[in-house]
């Protein structure tokens, strides 16, 4: 019963965090949806822990997903901060293997280290990505699922 009390204490700080309109939180609103959540996502970020920074600064523990369907990313279109840490959570809820890659393909003069991550059916991987400010293109390089239409645009800005 303690346990239930914590949670929904918890539950109710992190509310409170999230409705501080001083706090720009620039992740998508899925992202807000789920740290309103404690439950939903057992992993947690301990980044955004509100006991952790009450009311510090919002900019640590920037967070995007991007999640692999078969065959397509979601969202398609992802907008994050420049000159910023941002983790790119990526779930693959598919049953096939995916990947998630930002490459020479169709960018040009790529100003960070590419990525290239493959992601195992119900797993979750994530990537740490400081860029600066462009649209950079990002695909899944499994055979196919390019052409298929897993592809998106990540917009740095
Ligand atoms: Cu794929």
């Amino acid at each position: 019963m303690d346990r239930t009390l914590d949670r929904r204490a918890v539950a109710a700080m992190v509310g409170a965090l999230v409705a501080v309109p001083g706090i720009a939180l620039v992740a998508a609103p899925a992202g807000i949806a789920q740290e309103a959540s404690p439950e939903a996502s057992p992993e947690g970020s301990p980044q955004a822990s509100p006991e952790a920074s009450p009311g510090a600064s919002p900019v640590a523990g920037e967070q995007v997903e991007i999640v692999s369907y078969d065959i397509y990313f979601e969202p398609k279109e992802v907008t994050i901060p420049a000159d910023t840490d941002v983790t790119i959570v990526l779930p693959n809820e598919g049953v096939t293997l995916h990947n998630f890659s930002i490459d020479d393909n169709k960018n040009e003069d790529l100003p960070f280290e590419p990525i290239d991550i493959d992601i195992d059916p119900g797993a979750t991987e994530q990537v740490a990505i400081n860029a600066p400010a462009g649209e950079y293109y990002f695909y899944c390089n499994v055979p196919g699922h390019e052409a298929a239409g897993m592809w998106g645009t990540l917009t740095v800005e």
